[in-house]
């Protein structure tokens, strides 16, 4: 037998697709540091807040009339599981911050529920993040973040915050829930940061 496929167990941390240290999962495993809260899509909303003060919000109807995208992407979380190609829906953060001026260097990701994660607003342009309300072709289940959550999938996966209410924008970077609490201040998956330190 000479066939070796991704996801083959044998294959463990050979696949090119697997950053260092991690292992693939095909199951979806739930991870929060908080009971799941319950955000009725009536009562959600998104804002966004830049340095200067100035700020966009936008209704669970208007955040769906805006321009979906559907992104295929590997994710990492630091407990090293990584599950590839999932399947996503989701408005690209690019398109929210055409509403809003991002005017500074730094994120503060706020949530339902009091969860928050820092990261560089570079980070959540071009095309690397989105507000994504479906998953694997369903409306996101609330155990995993819905009604909408962060996707970031590029940085580990503490980063994609679940329950997503807004995004604050600083001129100086301030730690969020993980971060403060040891975790990678950036968290690049290829780089392992998973600890302050690594
Ligand atoms: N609001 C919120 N978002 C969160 C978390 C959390 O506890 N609260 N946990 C993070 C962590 S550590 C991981 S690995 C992923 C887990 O997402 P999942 O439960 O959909 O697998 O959500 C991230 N987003
Ligand atoms: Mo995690």
């Amino acid at each position: 037998m000479s066939i070796v496929s991704r996801g083959f167990h044998g294959r463990r941390g050979g696949d090119p697709a697997l950053p260092p240290g991690q292992y693939l999962t095909e199951d979806f495993p739930v991870l929060s540091a908080g009971p799941t809260p319950r955000v009725p899509p009536a009562a959600w909303t998104f804002t966004i807040t830049n340095a200067a003060g100035a700020s966009r919000r936008w209704t669970w109807r208007e955040y769906l009339a805006l321009p979906a995208e559907r992104p295929h992407v590997d994710i990492h979380c630091v407990t090293k599981w990584s599950k590839l190609g999932t399947d996503w829906e989701g408005v690209s953060l690019d398109t929210l911050f055409e509403e809003v001026e991002p005017d500074a260097p730094y994120a503060m990701i706020e949530c339902y529920g009091g969860y928050t994660t820092n990261l560089p607003v570079e980070d959540l342009l071009d095309g690397k993040a989105w507000v994504a309300h479906g998953f694997g072709g369903e409306p996101l289940h609330p155990e995993h973040g819905g009604p909408a959550r962060l996707l970031v999938p590029h940085l580990y996966f503490w980063k994609s915050a679940k329950w997503v209410s807004g995004i604050r924008l600083m001129d100086h970077d301030e730690p969020g829930f993980w971060e403060a609490a040891g975790y990678h201040n950036y968290g690049d998956p290829w780089r392992e940061q998973r600890y302050e330190g690594d």
